[in-house]
């Protein structure tokens, strides 16, 4: 059973279409698993069903440190919060440094029930290191229950065994885009800005 359930369960959240029977032990994941170094990506959490028959009322879901500008949507009906935590050294983002980067994000308010599909969007600059994996650690709270869908495997197996794990952890492994996200490399860009600007002076 337990095998079957998973799979059954992920294919259901990939294809968005077959929600995985109320029986199956509940999975929570990120869409396509993947995230394009150096691209501001689009992620979703796809919740595809509760806590056995309970419905989804909260979702806490850790955000990986190498991630930045973070930015989750309020689903209709549903509060967000963004929970922050200060770093001991300050780090770069958006070109300067910051003392305080986002620790977790929070939906709650609702009530999914179990045999609904929940989606969890936010948007966040991919770090440029292909083929890390980021983990998105999520508690989800029923009404009745919860389910810690933490379980990870280290950076030397193949990240496919986490399916193995009881509670899978969310998570998407970095990977070298097709081409920058704009369509050019932001060095060309500025470049560019730089000449844009030039030109314009009064001469
Ligand atoms: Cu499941």
């Amino acid at each position: 059973m337990r095998f079957r359930s998973v799979v059954a369960a992920v294919i259901g959240a990939a294809g968005l279409g077959l929600a995985a029977g109320p029986e199956a032990s509940a999975h929570v994941l990120v869409e396509n698993m993947k995230g394009r170094a150096g691209y501001n990506e689009m992620f979703t959490l796809i919740v595809p069903h509760g806590c056995g028959s309970s419905p989804t009322t909260e979702l806490r879901m850790k955000v990986p440190p190498e991630l930045s500008q973070v930015i989750p949507e309020a689903p209709a009906g549903w509060n967000v919060q963004v929970l922050k935590r200060k770093v001991d050294k300050p780090v770069m983002r958006s070109g300067r440094p910051v003392t305080e980067v986002v620790d977790e994000i929070v939906w709650s308010g609702n009530s999914l029930p179990s045999e609904h599909l929940g989606l969890f969007r936010f948007m966040a600059g991919v770090p440029n290191t292909p083929d890390k994996v980021l983990y998105f650690k999520t508690i989800q709270k029923c009404a009745e229950g919860e389910s810690r869908w933490v379980d990870t495997v280290p950076d030397t197996e193949e990240i496919w065994r986490v399916w193995l794990k009881d509670y899978p952890s969310p998570y998407a492994v970095v990977i070298a885009p097709d081409a920058p996200q704009l369509g050019v490399d932001m060095k060309t860009l500025a470049k560019a800005d730089a000449e844009m600007k030039a030109k314009a002076k009064p001469q």
